[in-house]
């Protein structure tokens, strides 16, 4: 068993997608989840689910229309309460669908009270497909900007990115089931690696040094069968769709490998190795090993790739100034809807 499982890690989702995503994740790991909304509908809708309606004076719990701003309003009437959620916490995923009210304006909010906090805090988000519309498009981007000052490692799902020439022509409804999946395998993927890396005995405190400030990042899967298992999975995995920018340009790599007891030290080694050099020949490597006993020449590899941009801003002691761009930003964006 994981020694990381003594640790707290929490996953918080903000808005309708975050909870959502919440309620599909908590049953596969040992995450104490929060859904948080200012809409209390949608939080009640969440069957078996801790949820927390914020700004409750605010909003009645009938939601934040679309406006982060009242979001804002809310999480700051909801401040106290929030930080006692996250009292104890030692790793935070935080994770919303961009472009709405509420994910949009209370994630930049939490995201802070995190860092201030000293919470190290790892996100994923996605932002708006293009038929949602500009304003929407307009609101994520916005909120992502803010988010980036105090979140850890962040990973952004742009939703566009997921349609492709084959599968253009899916609904809305399967469009948003595939940005779920995408949400889902990240976050169980990156909880995976770091519960499974414990299993070697690397300790928290070398994760958290991977994990801090570790600024964009992605995470990546890589499969392999057959006689080039090995190969494949490296290649599968250095060549995922969603790798924004080139492999070298990350210099911070947590590798988790599931095989069978045909898997060697030679090829953990060739791996690592592999890896390394198509990353940066200095990168900073942590792995761990799962073995599944029933397979044979078959092998799934699952990176998380940080430190491509890292964000070297110091903790925003100047919380005013930084909570009125933020306002200032969404104050124009809300007078050119009207
Ligand atoms: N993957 C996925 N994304 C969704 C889903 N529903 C909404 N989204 C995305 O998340 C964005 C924000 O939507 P919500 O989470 O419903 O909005 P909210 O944060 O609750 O905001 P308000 O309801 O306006 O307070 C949307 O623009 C979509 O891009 C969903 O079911 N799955
Ligand atoms: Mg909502």
């Amino acid at each position: 068993m994981s020694n990381l499982l003594k640790h707290n890690i929490k996953l918080i989702g903000v808005g309708g997608c975050g909870g959502n995503t919440i309620s599909r994740i908590k049953s596969n790991s040992q995450m104490k989840s929060i859904a948080i909304n200012t809409d209390v509908n949608a939080l009640s809708l969440l069957d078996d689910t801790h949820t927390f309606a914020i700004g409750p004076k605010l909003t009645n719990g009938q939601g934040a229309g679309g406006d982060p701003l009242i979001a804002k309003k809310a999480i700051q009437e909801s401040k106290k309460q929030i930080q006692e959620l996250l009292l104890d916490t030692d790793l935070l995923f935080i994770t919303a669908g961009l472009g709405g009210g509420t994910g949009s304006g209370a994630t930049p909010l939490i995201s802070e009270i995190c860092r201030k906090n000293k919470i190290p805090t790892i996100g994923v988000f996605t932002m708006p497909f293009t038929f949602e519309g500009s304003n929407r498009a307009n609101l994520a981007n916005i909120a992502i900007e803010n988010i980036k000052k105090y979140v850890d490692t962040f990973i952004i799902i742009d939703n566009n990115s997921l349609l492709n020439k084959q599968n253009r022509n899916i609904s809305i409804h399967e469009a948003f089931l595939l940005a779920d999946s995408v949400i889902d395998q990240s976050i169980s993927g990156i909880y995976e690696i770091i519960n499974t890396t414990g299993t070697i005995n690397v300790d928290f405190s070398d994760l958290l040094s991977l994990l801090r400030d570790g600024g964009e990042s992605f995470m990546s899967k890589g499969i392999g069968k057959g006689n080039n298992f090995l190969e494949d999975a490296i290649l599968d995995l250095t060549t995922h769709p969603m790798i924004q920018n080139p492999f070298n340009e990350y210099s911070k790599l947590l590798i988790n490998i599931h095989g069978g007891n045909d898997i060697n030290f030679d090829n953990v080694e060739y791996i690592v190795e592999t890896l390394r050099k198509k990353t940066n020949e200095n990168s900073n490597i942590i792995f761990g090993l799962i073995e599944n006993k029933k397979w044979k020449k078959e092998i799934s590899i699952t990176a998380l790739a940080t430190s491509k941009n890292i964000n070297t801003e110091e903790s925003n002691d100047d919380k005013d100034s930084s909570y009125l761009s933020f306002e200032t930003q969404l104050d124009q964006k809300v007078f050119s809807f009207n």
